[in-house]
């Protein structure tokens, strides 16, 4: 069984703690720590946790390779793939995501070390089975973490759940934050020691005395539980206040949130039920809800391996509770033992899941099919059956392999090939092709023409499908005038305020008005036929094998539709014949590359097998202008449209793409010539 393991690693400012975790047993197989010594760069911290992950893996005798995630904890403040900030380590705005999966070679998930041990609680401790837990942790200071619907909840920049900054007196006790009365303040370790010294300092017949052998520096957060267990009266008041406070915050959180949990985790709630008990009491006092619906108020499961566990099950995150019963409703066999988020597309919501018996293990690829998008998935999806069986014939007769050559539909249990959830959630399943692997950036030249080959080979073996049979999932797709039409209403609604910062970008686009019905009216004068093609064949929508390097499949069929063999050419060249990611923000590193945009002439012309007319040929550099152009004005129109149609995980990263784009259109632009000049070399 492949899939069953993962690492989690709890990063201190002291120690780095690392677990490797068995999902299916639920437990932690083996560990292994060793000192920070922070101060220092991520890159280096991630080189030595990577040198312990590989230690347990070795020491309990797992393969790497057969890691299916590594998650970390990390002290400071987490957004996204990125640590914002952590005084501890000395970090500010660390790429810890992308130096633990590039050194690894494995997918790694991050969350700030409070949240993540919410998170082990949430899904293997107390809230196991619920959909939201809120977790206080009592420690040195008092820590927070945010579950809602399996997700840990950042907030808009990282810094939600700071539970132990919610104010419960104000002008009260000063905090470590420079507030007063803050809940850290009150329910923290420190200032339960703070509260029992004061106490003793009052009273010098109180049995705490005795708890401490008479010595003031032995106080710790235990004496006052201890000497109110031997009857000390003025231990019971340090304890009963110390309770009645932090009744007050996590009453606040209860009324705001409602969660399935709240759990009291860190050293003071080793105290149990003579903690819980009357906590509960109070809570119940304070907050709203009915008999059968409260808020559950427990202790923590999980003690030391918080960190370790919850930064293993990171990879978990946002598997929603009823992912497990969707997946009931397709024709599969097994459990689901994990889904994580696969690939780097923009539109749909991609999981890699695991299902396993005791026989098998199969993986598939689950999506969410963005029905914002995409209004009618029972006629995409016949799209997407149509095509796919049609090429399993065709691949099938020239002696191919049809389960890794195309893709493959899962039919649901009642024959339908995906499933529309109560609630109008549109799911399909395709099974997994296994060994395989796709690209955000060109690795190797080499690669590149493969994909162009696989293109163009592509359009080739659709020449003859019945386009009149394929529904327009999208109206005027690649209809730039169109989409330039759609830029200037976004521009006109300006309805987040933005056109005013992006003058220059706006100016760009509408210079090119002219040039944006070029390929229009080449059909309009006969001169462009309309083909069966993909339209959106970026590199990252066609699979490798991960060994051979040979192209293994074209994936994302969601716009098979009539169309012109120069956008698919052209969609290929803007995203790929380029010397940086499609949202690199530093222009300086976005370059056309035209070498690769040679090797792609070459392998879509041979792709095609002579199927292009000479039109289409000599049109095949204004077809890599129009789609960078067309793609820029579509990244920009959504910048001013707030974001809505494509994912984006930072601010203004749709801009990064549009000006990442549009860089391009002026380097091509620059050399339409020797672009022609390629193609005819070809023809
Ligand atoms: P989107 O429309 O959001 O781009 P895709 O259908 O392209 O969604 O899927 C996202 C990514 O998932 C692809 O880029 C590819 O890497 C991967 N993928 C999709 N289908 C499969 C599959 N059957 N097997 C393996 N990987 C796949
Ligand atoms: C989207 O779905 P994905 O990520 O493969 C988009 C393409 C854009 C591309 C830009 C249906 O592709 O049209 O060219 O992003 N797909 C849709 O990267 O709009
Ligand atoms: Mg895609």
């Amino acid at each position: 069984m492949k899939s069953r393991y993962c690492i989690g690693v709890d990063l201190g400012g002291t120690n780095i703690a690392v677990g490797l975790v068995d999902l299916e047993i639920k437990s932690i197989l083996k560990k292994h720590s060793i000192r920070t010594n922070a101060p220092r760069p991520c890159e280096e911290i991630s080189r030595d946790i990577i040198n312990v992950c590989k230690k347990v893996c070795r020491d309990a005798n797992v393969n790497m390779s057969d890691i299916f995630w590594i998650g970390v904890a990390t002290p400071g403040i987490v957004k996204g793939d990125t640590v914002v900030s952590a005084v501890n380590l000395g970090w500010k705005n660390a790429p810890l995501v992308k130096c633990i999966s590039e050194t690894a070679g494995i997918a790694a998930y991050i969350a700030n070390d409070a949240n993540a041990a919410a998170f082990a609680e949430a899904v293997w401790g107390s809230g196991m089975g619920k959909k939201s837990l809120i977790a206080f942790t009592l420690g040195t200071g008092v820590g927070g973490g945010i579950v809602l619907d399996g997700k840990i909840w950042e907030g808009t920049n990282g810094f939600a759940a700071e539970l132990g900054h919610l104010v419960i007196s104000p002008n009260g006790e000063t905090c470590g934050c420079g507030k007063r009365g803050c809940l850290e303040a009150y329910s923290s370790a420190t200032a339960l020691v703070r509260e029992t010294k004061r106490k003793m300092a009052k009273h010098a017949d109180s049995l705490m005395w005795q708890v401490v052998s008479g010595d003031a520096n032995r106080v710790n957060g235990k004496t006052a539980f201890a000497a109110m267990e031997m009857g000390d009266g003025y231990a019971a008041e340090v304890v009963d206040e110390f309770i009645d406070n932090l009744a007050l915050g996590v009453s606040n959180v209860i009324n705001i949130f409602q969660p399935d949990v709240v759990c009291i985790g860190g050293g003071i709630s080793r105290e149990g039920d003579t903690l819980l008990l009357p906590l509960r009491e109070r809570v119940l006092k304070n907050t709203f809800g009915t008999e059968s619906s409260r808020t559950e108020l427990v202790t923590a499961t999980f003690k030391n391996d918080a960190g370790i566990i919850g930064a293993a099950l990171l990879g978990l995150q946002g598997v929603s509770m009823n992912e497990n019963e969707i997946i009931a409703n397709f024709q599969v066999v097994g459990n689901l033992v994990s889904s994580i988020s696969y690939g780097s597309g923009h539109i749909n919501d991609t999981k890699l899941v695991t299902l396993e018996n005791e026989e098998t293990t199969a993986r598939y690829i689950l999506q969410k099919i963005n029905t914002k998008i995409f209004k009618d998935p029972e006629a995409l999806m016949k799209n997407y059956v149509g095509v796919t069986s049609y090429l399993k014939k065709v691949i099938k007769e020239n002696g191919g392999d049809s389960d890794r050559e195309t893709l493959s539909v899962v039919p649901t249990k009642d024959g339908k090939n995906f499933y529309l959830t109560p609630e109008g959630e549109a799911w399909r399943l395709l099974t997994y092709i296994t060994g395989s692997a796709s690209y955000d950036i060109v690795e190797d030249p080499e690669q590149f023409y493969v994909s162009a080959v696989a293109f163009g080979n592509f359009q080739y073996l659709l020449r003859d499908y019945p386009a009149d049979t394929l529904f327009e999932t999208i109206k005027n797709f690649h209809n730039t005038p169109d989409r330039v039409r759609l830029f200037e209403e976004a521009l006109k609604a300006d309805v987040c305020k933005r056109a005013a910062n992006v003058q220059a970008e706006i100016d760009f686009v509408l210079k090119r008005r002219e040039f944006a019905g070029t390929l229009e009216r080449e059909r309009e004068a006969g001169r462009l036929p309309l083909r069966v093609t993909h339209n959106d064949t970026k590199l990252n929508n066609i699979l490798f094998d991960r060994k051979t390097g040979k192209a293994l499949c074209i994936v994302d069929l969601d716009t098979i539709m009539p169309g012109y063999s120069v956008t698919d050419f052209g969609d290929s060249i803007r995203f790929g014949a380029t010397t940086a990611l499609e949202d690199e923000a530093d222009l300086s590193k976005v370059n056309f590359d035209i070498n690769l945009y040679e090797l792609y002439v070459k392998g879509f012309i041979e792709g095609t097998k002579g199927g292009l007319t000479e039109c289409e040929m000599e049109l095949l550099p204004i077809g890599a202008i129009m789609m960078t152009y067309e793609c820029g004005t579509r990244f920009l129109t959504d910048y001013l449209s707030g974001d809505t149609y494509f994912k984006t995980s930072r601010e203004n990263h749709n801009l990064d793409r549009a000006r990442n784009q549009f860089k391009l259109v002026a380097d091509m632009e620059a050399r339409l010539d020797e672009m022609r000049a390629i193609v005819k070399k070809y023809v």
